[in-house]
């Protein structure tokens, strides 16, 4: 052993304390109210299974506390001093055991109770009054479709606030699963069956939601968006995805389109008017999303290009070919493209 003297407090736990200190004294509540965070909820769904986490993190942190208050109590009074005698020792107290086995008993009952009536009340049949979307996770994009309105899209599924939303998950190719920590999840997307997710949101704003199942190479570019509109600004989005696939007018969008049509691109895409493919995203809008590949890239005209003439260089594993696009013809697809609104 060293001469040196073992102080309490050792430069690690200093170390550890200084930044526990420091992460806590950064994040206020409103620091919490980040875009992947699950404890400020924003739908009747996140609020349940979030009501069901602060039941149980509350009573495991005074568990804790009590527990450990007990230890720290015992060590302290119970320690060792030159001369003082050996505490009386006891075996078994048949009181103390009864009333801990029963106390827990009841905290677990406290718990399971509440979980439990979540669980169905978060797997009901949604009411007839619910808007579906119908959801298909693919690697490694998202298909929304909402077969009352006849409308397609991915990667950003519009919703309006107030309104109950039923969405029909299903996986053709692996597993994946649906995540939106503000509203809610995670809910797998299974091939071969249909997996619903009902909740209804309370708050505008646009929510980021992450495939949750590893799916293969590109499972983290997965992603999706959940923007959440008030009525108005839901229907005026619903107008817009309805109307026909905009006619280009500048030249260089001109030349896309006709690029477009005679390129394998129809085989696996749809616009509608043009092509009706379904191997890849549905196109026709393609100029009123933010984003594209999953939610990975912003649709400017610049990501566009790289992406046609090299879709694995920006997503790896991708299931869209490189087409051997180049110069003129890749700026004049993704003119025509971004066109698209
Ligand atoms: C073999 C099928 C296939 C062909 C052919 C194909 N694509 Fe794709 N495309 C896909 C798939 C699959 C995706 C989704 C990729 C991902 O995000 O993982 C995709 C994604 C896209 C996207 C992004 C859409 C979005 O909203 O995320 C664009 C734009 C696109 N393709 C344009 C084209 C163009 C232009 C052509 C022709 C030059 C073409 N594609 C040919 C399958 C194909
Ligand atoms: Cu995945």
């Amino acid at each position: 052993m060293s001469e040196r003297r073992q102080s309490p407090f050792r430069f690690e736990t200093a170390v550890l304390l200084l930044a526990v200190l420091t992460l806590t004294a950064a994040c206020g509540w409103s620091g919490w109210d980040t875009k992947m965070t699950t404890v400020i909820p924003k739908s009747d769904f996140g609020k349940l299974t979030h009501g069901v986490f602060m039941l149980i993190s509350w009573w495991t942190l005074w568990i804790f506390i009590l527990v450990e208050a007990a230890l720290l109590f015992a060590v302290w009074r119970f320690r060792e001093r030159p001369g003082a005698p050996i505490p009386k020792q006891i075996h078994g107290h048949t009181a103390l055991e009864i009333s801990w086995t029963v106390a827990f008993a009841v905290i677990l009952l406290i718990i399971g109770i509440p979980t439990i009536r979540v669980i169905f009340k978060t797997q009901e049949a949604p009411a007839a009054t619910a808007l579906r979307v119908d959801v298909t996770g693919r690697q490694w994009w998202w298909e929304f479709k909402y077969p009352a309105l006849n409308v397609a899209t991915a990667n950003e599924a519009h919703i309006p606030v107030g309104q109950t939303i039923a969405f029909h998950l299903n996986g053709p190719d692996v597993i994946h699963s649906f995540w939106v920590p503000q509203l809610g999840g995670k809910r797998d997307v299974i091939p071969g069956r249909v997996n619903r997710l009902v909740l209804t949101p309370d708050t505008p704003g646009e929510y980021i939601g992450q495939c949750a199942e590893y799916c293969g190479t590109s499972h983290a570019n997965m992603r999706f968006r959940v923007i959440v509109h008030s009525k108005e600004d839901f229907e005026r989005w619903v107008a817009g995805q309805q109307a026909p696939a905009a006619e280009p007018k500048e030249p260089l969008a001109q030349k896309g389109k006709e690029l477009f049509g005679q390129s394998a691109c129809v085989g696996c895409h749809t616009i509608a008017g043009i092509s009706a493919g379904v191997l890849g995203p549905n196109l026709t809008h393609f100029g009123s999303r933010k984003t594209f590949a999953g939610g990975m890239m912003p649709s400017t005209a610049e990501n566009l290009v790289t992406w046609i003439e090299n879709p694995g260089g920006m997503k790896a594993g991708v299931l869209m070919p490189n087409l051997g696009m180049k110069g003129e013809q890749s700026q004049a697809l993704a003119a025509y493209l971004l066109s698209l609104k």
